[in-house]
């Protein structure tokens, strides 16, 4: 609060001549505390069609004026005029905003406006305002990740048309990718989107050299645009694939003595500077298994394990502990599934989430779940023959 007095006076006033008689007036300056808005100004991202199409946001006040304020919301779509909106509920103190988008026949890419939150006591007593900046991603839709064996040791199987029965005029059925020589007993298939193209093609990878043949091309058979690489070789390395930088292509990795990985995380195809190798497991019996557990596009380890009081194990891997937060230390996601003699742990995004999920391959029965509640959803019958290994086509196989 500020004061002052303003004086008046004067020599004489009007034509009689008499003296003025000074006087003081009080004047009073009251400079309130401002109103503020508090909200995080971080952008927030909206993607489709697979995804969130909203967010809520909390809105909070600060008024210790005790005026009366009401929260109010400017938008901006700089690209477009109509796919975003937002709105305020709740009153008092703290106030939900939801944000929404609206894609309708918008292009594939990316459109950014924000919503603007400002405030006022309606008497030209204005709040600070908050820009919050809205990303909408609009992308191909994500594919469901498709059934496939590795059949005889020198064929694939493919359940192409995503419909999780055999289907024999439109499954695809490769005899014709075989390695320099033909395979070997012991030679493992693999699966990856190797080029961006958005569905899987087929690999080998052959433990007794470390040597990988990657159908980069996708035609079927091994030839001048496919990749043949080195990488692991170890007695007992277990090849692994995902897309451990989230840039769009499968890149090839190795399980190591049970608790050790190393991932071609830059996706040259070889072990070098910008890779990662790290310890993550280490108990007797455990299996690896990746996938994009929570859905931000990077793929991220994991294991199946055994029971084991006391550091020691026993039975058949059943409790699945997941490198969630991608930090191979804590924040780990766990929970029992599977754990018969002879389960074969996979991991698809089998309804097109956006996250992998679980399954066990079981004879020939793929046991899904479908939520990342991780329970047993469906199941269905692909593969089966003798010596059958399960594959799974990540974001499908053509
Ligand atoms: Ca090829
Ligand atoms: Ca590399």
């Amino acid at each position: 609060m500020y004061t002052c007095s303003i004086g008046v006076s004067g020599a004489t006033s009007g034509a009689l001549g008499a003296p003025a008689v000074p006087t003081t007036a009080a004047a009073t300056l009251t400079i309130l505390p401002q109103p503020l808005i508090n909200a995080p100004a971080t952008p927030v991202v909206l993607t489709s069609p697979n995804g969130n199409l909203s967010a809520q946001i909390i809105v909070s006040t600060s008024n210790p004026a005790g005026l009366t304020i009401t929260v109010g919301t400017t938008i901006v779509t700089p690209l477009t005029g109509t796919w975003l909106s937002a709105s305020l509920s709740g009153t008092g103190s703290t106030q939900t905003l939801l944000i929404t988008a609206n894609p309708g026949s918008l292009g594939n890419g990316t459109y950014t406006g924000s919503v603007t939150l400002n405030a006022s006591n309606g008497a030209n007593f204005p709040a600070n305002t908050v820009t919050i900046p809205v990303n909408l991603l609009i992308g191909p839709p994500i594919k469901a990740s498709e059934l496939g064996v590795f059949r005889g040791g020198n064929a694939f199987l493919l359940n192409a048309t995503g419909n999780n029965v055999y289907t024999p005029a439109t499954d695809l059925y490769i005899t014709t990718f075989v390695p320099p020589g033909g395979f070997v007993a012991g030679d493992l298939p693999v699966a990856g989107d190797w080029t961006g193209t958005g569905h899987a093609k087929v690999g080998i990878y052959r433990p007794s050299s470390g040597t990988w043949w990657l159908d980069a091309n996708g035609d079927g058979v091994l030839d001048a645009g496919d990749v043949t690489t080195q990488f692991g070789g170890i007695a007992g390395d277990i090849p692994v694939v995902g897309d451990w930088s989230g840039t769009g292509t499968s890149k090839i990795g190795i399980f190591r003595q049970g608790f050790f990985w190393i991932l071609d995380t830059n996706g040259d195809f070889v072990f070098d500077n910008g890779d990662a190798a790290f310890a993550f497991g280490g108990i007797a019996g455990d299996k690896p298994v990746v996938g994009d557990w929570t859905g931000n596009g990077i793929a991220k380890v994991g294991l199946v394990r055994e029971y084991a009081p006391g550091g020691v194990p026993q039975g058949n891997p059943f409790y699945w502990v997941l490198d969630a937060q991608n930090n191979h230390t804590s924040g780990f996601i766990t929970f029992p599934y599977g754990g018969l003699a002879g389960d074969v742990f996979v991991t698809g995004d089998w309804n097109a989430t956006g996250t992998a999920k679980p399954a066990v391959y079981r004879s020939g029965s793929w046991i899904e779940s479908l939520s990342t509640a991780y329970t047993y959803d469906t199941f269905y019958q692909y593969g089966g023959a003798a010596g059958d290994v399960p594959l799974v086509g990540f974001k499908g196989w053509k």
